[in-house]
């Protein structure tokens, strides 16, 4: 059984666009996992950190049949591959993966709260996801 995950990329260092497709790559090799929609790409201005350059944001839409936390983890390794380095907490990285909504389960553990509750604050993964969504409407 699959579930639709919703996956948020973000990269504000290096080539930019060049992160978004290579995190692209990685995730449609990931096993039992693939990429069903994209969202546009947008640029955002940077929210909290230190001063940092703008972003490049973009989500996924997965069906995926790896557990939660097995695809947190999947996408972390993602992220160290492609040579990201965690300095300050919302430091300028050059891709960021974050899981935002796994089906519709709720969590809230350690390392996983499920909505991600920056889409509370966020109107560009709000606008995303709800590009996303529409998408998914159309095909079911
Ligand atoms: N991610 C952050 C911190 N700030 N700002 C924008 N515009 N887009 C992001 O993806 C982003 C951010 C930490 O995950
Ligand atoms: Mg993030
Ligand atoms: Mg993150």
């Amino acid at each position: 059984m699959t579930t639709r995950a919703v996956v948020a990329l973000g990269s504000n260092l290096g080539d930019r666009a060049a992160w978004l497709v290579m995190a692209h790559a990685a995730i449609s090799l990931l096993p039992s996992t693939s990429i069903v929609a994209a969202s546009s790409i947008e640029e955002t201005a940077p929210v909290g950190g230190s001063a940092q350059g703008p972003y490049l944001n973009q989500m996924l839409d997965l069906a995926c049949a790896l557990a939660p936390l097995a695809l947190l983890e999947a996408l972390q390794a993602i992220e160290r591959r492609l040579g990201r380095v965690r300095r300050a907490r919302w430091g300028a990285r050059t891709i960021d993966l974050d899981l935002v909504r796994y089906g519709t389960t709720a969590m809230q553990s350690r390392v996983l709260t499920l909505p991600h509750p920056g889409l509370a604050t966020r109107a560009f993964w709000r606008r995303e996801l709800a590009e996303l969504d529409a998408m998914s409407r159309r095909v079911e």
